[in-house]
């Protein structure tokens, strides 16, 4: 039996790649896509998805716009990567873009999918949940149809992944851009599977994995990892802007490989206001999430490289 996927993301080279791999993952169905311009400007994070597509899927899928904004906007350089992605030749070969554009925004596009799809749908977010908690405020009972919402969000560590003006760095990117949007989600009675800082720290980008996706380039979709990859270097001086952790994929390999990793249940609350604005805090009374904290880094390396060898 194949699992309904839902997919929004932002644009960024591991949310892009993330739409490359699940067109390759045997026991998904993907039902739709849309893209929120938050760590991505929305026209190259557009084309580059129907590109991939194109390239990698069997049709049958369109691309939905999402016109939401956030609180907190993302880096310009950390939102060109788009650009860098739509321009690769692998995906200009055909000259021509194939897969629709959606004739909704993202949000109504949501919940137009979730009723057209038999049966229950995971929702898989990568980027801000800004989309999801416009859907739910016009259409509450689309929770009835969620199986579930793997989202990349979050830590209860004490250094989160934000380091700007007037914040004390305890917050996770995605949540940070919108936090009212995360505190909305929390408010549903979805259930949630946060991939955490707690396990993406364990999958940074590092040379010797590199180094393999060279050696195997023979194979078009591993030479489409190491290109994508190469888009954001390893800077190794600054601890903040510098390492590429493998965020948005590792929650994507989640929902093709759930034994990848393990999940411990942790009560919390977003915090929307303020220094630690987009934080994460376990707290009794707050509301259940399934928070990822371990992966198995190899297993997990392995898993993808040989999901790209099907390209
Ligand atoms: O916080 C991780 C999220 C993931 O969804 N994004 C990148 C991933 O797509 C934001 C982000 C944090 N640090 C970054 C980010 C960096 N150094 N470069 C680009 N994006
Ligand atoms: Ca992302």
């Amino acid at each position: 039996m194949k699992k309904n996927i839902y997919f929004n993301h932002d644009g960024g080279v591991d949310d892009l790649i993330s739409l490359f791999l699940l067109l390759h993952m045997d026991n998904v169905e993907l039902t739709g896509v849309s893209v929120i311009p938050a760590d991505c400007y929305l026209e190259p994070a557009m084309f580059a998805s129907r590109k991939i597509i194109d390239r990698f899927g069997n049709g049958g899928v369109d691309v939905a716009p999402s016109n939401s904004r956030g609180k907190n906007p993302f880096p310009k350089d950390w939102r060109m990567h788009a650009f860098y992605v739509d321009a690769l030749p692998l995906l200009n070969e055909s000259g021509k873009v194939v897969t629709p554009v959606a004739d909704k925004p993202a949000h109504l596009h949501i919940i137009d999918t979730l009723r057209a799809t038999e049966g229950k749908t995971t929702l898989l977010f990568t980027g801000p949940l800004t989309d999801l908690a416009r859907a739910l405020d016009i259409d509450p009972t689309i929770e009835e149809k969620v199986e579930r919402l793997v989202w990349m969000g979050g830590t209860f560590r004490e250094a989160g992944n934000v380091h700007e003006p007037e914040h004390d760095g305890t917050a996770e990117w995605n949540v940070f851009w919108d936090p009212e949007a995360a505190a909305r989600v929390w408010a549903s009675g979805m259930e949630i599977d946060l991939v955490a800082l707690e396990s993406t720290n364990q999958v940074p980008l590092t040379l010797d994995v590199r180094e393999r996706w060279a050696a195997e380039r023979k194979h078009v979709g591993v030479d489409f990892l190491g290109q994508c990859y190469a888009m954001v270097p390893p800077l190794v001086h600054f601890s903040t802007n510098s390492t590429y952790y493998l965020w948005d994929v590792l929650t994507t390999a989640f929902v093709g490989k759930s034994d990848l990793v393990k999940v411990q249940t942790i009560n919390s609350i977003v915090i929307t206001e303020g220094a630690s604005q987009g934080r994460t805090v376990e707290t009794a009374d707050g509301r259940p999430v399934h928070v990822v904290y371990d992966v198995n880094r190899d297993a997990f390396f392995d898993y993808i490289t040989e999901l790209a060898k099907k390209a």
